[in-house]
């Protein structure tokens, strides 16, 4: 079992389960306001240069899991493309095409926003996004959306899946109560913003 089912990560998917996934023949296009669009495919993005950050996800239904997440920057995909000065937001699109969600450039430049394909250093199954995700420990969990086919640069705010459904479109962490994955769901405190610490609940 991987780790995040080990710890009994809960496994979100809105629109429905899309089943079996096969990373051999995913791809990944990246479109919209850059002068380089590209179709990534698994053996490109593997070829391209990794990184593993140690962050949370964290859900705007109170619960986090910590761990190693490795993939590819954001920053180095819009390097790539050569994003253009009108973007403002990137927009990512889950496979089927029914999620999407969209943050700020800023953000997605931020040094620990990732097209993430392992946690701890294992393939991300389909129940947790694989074959590749958007990590972004930087916003509440439902702007990582799950098994991306497709980044869309946007010079202009869309509002995705579950802020349509009145989450808010800034995806910011708020300070409250969170149950703490890692330590058996343990209730704790968070402070707002980027998760790095708890405190007693
Ligand atoms: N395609 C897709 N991506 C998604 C979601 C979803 O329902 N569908 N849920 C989001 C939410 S609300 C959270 S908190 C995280 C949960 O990730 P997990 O299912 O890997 O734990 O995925 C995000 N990405
Ligand atoms: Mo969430």
């Amino acid at each position: 079992m991987n780790k995040l089912a080990q710890l009994n990560t809960p496994i979100f998917w809105a629109e429905g389960h899309p089943g079996k996934l096969h990373r051999e023949s995913w791809k990944l296009e990246i479109i919209g306001s850059c002068d380089n669009p590209l179709t990534l495919s698994w053996q490109d993005l593997q070829s391209l240069p990794q990184s593993t950050v140690q962050a949370r996800l964290t859900s705007v239904t109170r619960w986090s899991v910590y761990g190693s997440w490795t993939g590819v920057t954001l920053a180095h995909i819009l390097n790539l493309v050569k994003v253009q000065s009108t973007c403002k937001f990137v927009r990512f699109w889950s496979v089927g095409m029914i999620y999407d969600t969209s943050i700020p450039l800023d953000i997605a430049q931020k040094e620990r926003s990732l097209l993430a394909w392992a946690f701890d250093d294992e393939f991300l199954n389909e129940d947790y996004g694989g074959p590749v995700r958007a990590f972004i420990p930087y916003l509440w969990g439902y702007k990582s959306a799950k098994s991306i086919v497709k980044i869309e640069l946007m010079d202009y705010y869309v509002p995705g899946f579950w802020e349509m459904r009145g989450y808010p479109d800034s995806g910011e962490i708020e300070a409250g109560l969170c149950r703490d994955i890692n330590d058996n769901g343990k209730l704790k405190r968070i402070a707002g913003g980027e998760v790095t610490e708890f405190s007693e609940a």
